[in-house]
């Protein structure tokens, strides 16, 4: 009988892996291959070879890029250097980029930038917030952008008991944020969470007076964006390959609207100012990212949702490649018909639509 239990739970524990194996390969997309599709005039940013995981560009074209991400997991190909900001100005005829001075005072040996957001103040002082991983733990830094010298000055470093790994975040007012929060666990059980499909993670709102958690039930909540008329966030599940639509509401709570479902793994998220689209930026198939093998690298995909409140949001390939060109694409953004497409460890590529 005591034999006959046993062999019952091995039998039921296989059972479990093995159906969580076919189910974890199905997440991910393991067997997909993208079909190429690209803008006719996009060649590689010079300058960036070490990742670009998120971009944010001004109203007045001068986009910021932050690069050099060490993510727990994923390959770094410059693992001692430390990360670093670079700005573009995309009103330029060849736009080139420049690596941001960073004013002292800061730990800029630790500077591991993650998601980014920019907030213009009233007085119009530009601000860069900044999802940093120091030692991999989560801050968000506070710069100050000063334009005629091209460089960021440090005005405070925000750490918070929910401030865990944080992925990226949309500035909405002096000091007051939203935040997504990646995994649950910040050890080896992050794993398991995502095998497990526990739907833990969430979107925090971080203001000096007030921080709550916002919205739950995303198993890895990762781009995180707002719409041009303020009144909805758009927040992607990497792991659950969606967009959730959310209405801020004047506490900042917020509701789920609806989910856009897609097929492929959405890491951030940009708004065209020009037309309201959302612009995302995929990892077509995650296998490939997490068993990185530079003879059959991770692609990438950049997908345009258009319509994105109505019943049936059409969407698009902006861009796709087999990572021939461009290794694991995290954010597109786009400025009067100029895409930037920027990656987690890679390069960046530079597209006129
Ligand atoms: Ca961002
Ligand atoms: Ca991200």
């Amino acid at each position: 009988m005591g034999k006959l239990v046993v062999l019952t739970l091995l039998g039921a524990g296989l059972a479990l892996i093995g159906e969580r194996f076919v189910k974890l390969r199905q997440r991910t997309n393991a067997f997909r291959e993208v079909e190429p599709v690209e803008p006719h005039n996009c060649h590689l940013i010079e300058g960036v070879e070490n990742g670009s995981e998120d971009i944010d560009i001004l109203p007045s074209g001068l986009a910021f890029i932050s690069s050099g991400l060490k993510y727990p997991g994923m390959p770094s190909f410059a693992p001692d250097e430390p990360g670093q900001i670079f700005m573009m100005d995309l009103n330029e005829q060849n736009p080139r980029v420049q690596a941001l001075a960073i004013s002292d005072g800061f730990d800029k040996a630790s500077f591991n930038p993650h998601g980014i957001s920019t907030f213009i103040d009233k007085d119009h002082t530009v601000y860069l917030y900044v999802v940093n991983h120091p030692h991999m733990e989560s801050t968000v830094e506070v710069f100050k952008f000063e334009e005629q010298q091209r460089s960021l000055v440090h005005l405070k470093t925000i750490e918070h008991e929910l401030l865990k790994s944080v992925n990226d975040i949309v500035v909405l007012g002096p000091e007051q944020f939203y935040a997504t929060r990646d995994h649950y666990f910040t050890n080896f059980l992050s794993l398991l969470e995502v095998i497990m499909e526990l739907h833990w993670t969430y979107v925090l709102f971080y203001s000096p007076s007030k921080v709550n958690v916002v919205a739950r039930g995303f198993i890895s909540a990762n781009g995180i964006t707002i719409s041009p008329d303020k009144k909805y966030i758009y927040v992607a599940d990497v792991a659950d390959k969606n967009i959730h639509v959310m209405k801020i509401h004047a506490n900042w709570d917020l509701t789920r609207l609806k989910v856009v479902q897609l097929d492929t793994l959405v890491d951030n998220l940009t708004v065209d100012p020009d037309t309201g689209d959302v612009l995302a930026g995929c990892h077509p198939n995650a296998m490939k990212l997490i068993l990185y093998n530079p003879e059959d690298p991770p692609g990438s995909e950049v997908l345009r949702i258009q319509n994105v409140l109505s019943e049936k949001p059409r969407i698009s390939t902006e861009y796709a490649n087999n990572g021939s060109v461009l290794q694991a694409s995290t954010v597109a953004s786009v400025y009067k018909r100029k895409l930037l497409i920027g990656t987690i460890y890679h390069k960046a590529l530079y597209c006129e639509l």
